[in-house]
């Protein structure tokens, strides 16, 4: 959409709404957000005592589930991303995001209300080059019930692109920027309450390559680490409300890789072949937990800590992924068998976090040998 057509829509808007938007921003920090539309706050309860800068709202709001689309699979494939890019000079490109929220499953039976980004948590790999402008147009799905917006890492300016994104349902707007420094970045949404649409699983990443691209690999991988906030506790069964007392104390029921339990164990395993070389995007959504990322059986030859692609250090057992943060990692393969990945914070694994890497291929008995046969004579002893 144009530039043109945003602002005729914007003032087509009817002057009770532009009036009490306005009083809002008075009250609001410069870069926040606020909940200032018809569709949301009379959908929350009474204020939560907290002393932030965006909404105070409790967040109880009833949900139907049938009111959304229900989706058989929440989660992103990791192995879904785009090839890099090796484009020898900047463009400018085009990037189209959607805002949905939908209904879909933490877990067997466990069912939850998710903002998304495109339909999946994470979102989708954002991956430009440094020097690029990007014409990010952010729509909001009619039957939202929330305004959305989006905040990326990757941009200089009030809010990441916040401010000028903030959408309400059907509404499309652009934000144009340009990708000035090389990383890894996180984005989010930080409309309203922002913890509270992290939390909802509104994430994921955006690459700024550097102009010189990325050492060659086999196989890249996409894994964002996030937490889940629900009413009942971890396991119970059936639709599961937002709680959000639960996220202001830091006591998340759900720790989970790719947006759901499971999502990267089975059909979401990440696959490779012994010999090959393998980069890992890493990303914590947070909103609550430092990641503590590692591969059981497995040592990280090169690490980009924090995700500068400036610095690299060599021979890492794990890597720390801050809320609101991204690694990079790079390893080669040498021995076939199933790889765990985990958050070394190793209780949380059992709230979700953990996934498999599983590699194919022949055996090195000079690199690892195992005696199973004494280990069962053993055991028949006893
Ligand atoms: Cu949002």
């Amino acid at each position: 959409m144009n530039k043109k057509k945003i602002k005729n829509k914007h003032l087509n808007k009817k002057s009770s709404v532009i009036a009490c938007a306005f009083a809002t921003l008075l009250f609001t920090v410069p870069g926040y957000a606020s909940e200032s539309n018809k569709h949301h706050s009379s959908k929350h309860g009474a204020k939560q005592i907290n002393f932030g800068p965006g909404d105070h709202y409790q967040h109880r709001m009833p949900v139907n589930p049938s009111d959304y689309k229900k989706l058989s699979d929440i989660s992103h494939s990791a192995a879904d991303l785009p090839k890099p890019l090796l484009r020898k000079r900047a463009e400018k490109i085009a990037i189209k995001l959607n805002a949905s929220e939908v209904i879909a499953d933490i877990a067997p039976g466990i069912s939850y209300h998710y903002w998304t980004f495109n339909n999946t948590v994470p979102g989708p790999f954002l991956r430009v080059r440094q020097g690029d402008t990007v014409e990010l147009s952010l729509h909001n799905e009619k039957n939202s019930s929330h305004s959305h917006a989006i905040d990326l890492h990757a941009v200089t300016g009030p809010g990441g692109g916040l401010a000028v994104t903030k959408v309400d349902p059907g509404q499309t707007k652009t934000l144009l920027f340009k990708a000035t420094m090389p990383g890894l970045y996180v984005y989010h949404c930080a409309h309203g309450n922002p913890a509270t649409h992290i939390a909802n699983g509104m994430y994921g990443l955006i690459l700024v390559e550097p102009p010189q691209g990325l050492a060659k690999v086999d196989h890249e991988f996409y894994v964002m680490q996030g937490e889940l906030y629900t009413h009942g506790r971890l396991g119970k069964k059936g639709f599961q409300a937002f709680d959000s007392q639960k996220m202001i104390d830091e006591r998340p029921e759900y720790i989970i890789f790719n947006g759901r339990t499971g999502a990267l164990v089975g059909d979401g395993q990440l696959n490779a072949k012994v010999g090959d070389k393998i980069r890992l995007f890493i990303g914590n959504a947070g909103v609550a937990k430092i990641s503590s990322f590692h591969i059981i059986g497995e040592i990280f030859d090169r690490v980009y800590p924090e995700a500068s692609l400036s610095s690299v250090i060599k021979d890492v057992q794990t890597t720390i992924v801050p809320a609101g943060g991204a690694s990079v990692v790079e390893f080669k393969v040498d021995y076939p068998g199933n790889y765990v990945l985990v958050d070394h914070a190793l209780a949380r694994a059992d709230r979700g976090a953990w996934g498999v890497l599983n590699v194919t291929g022949k055996k090195d008995d000079t690199l690892y040998l195992g005696d199973t046969r004494s280990h069962t004579e053993h055991s028949d002893e006893h």
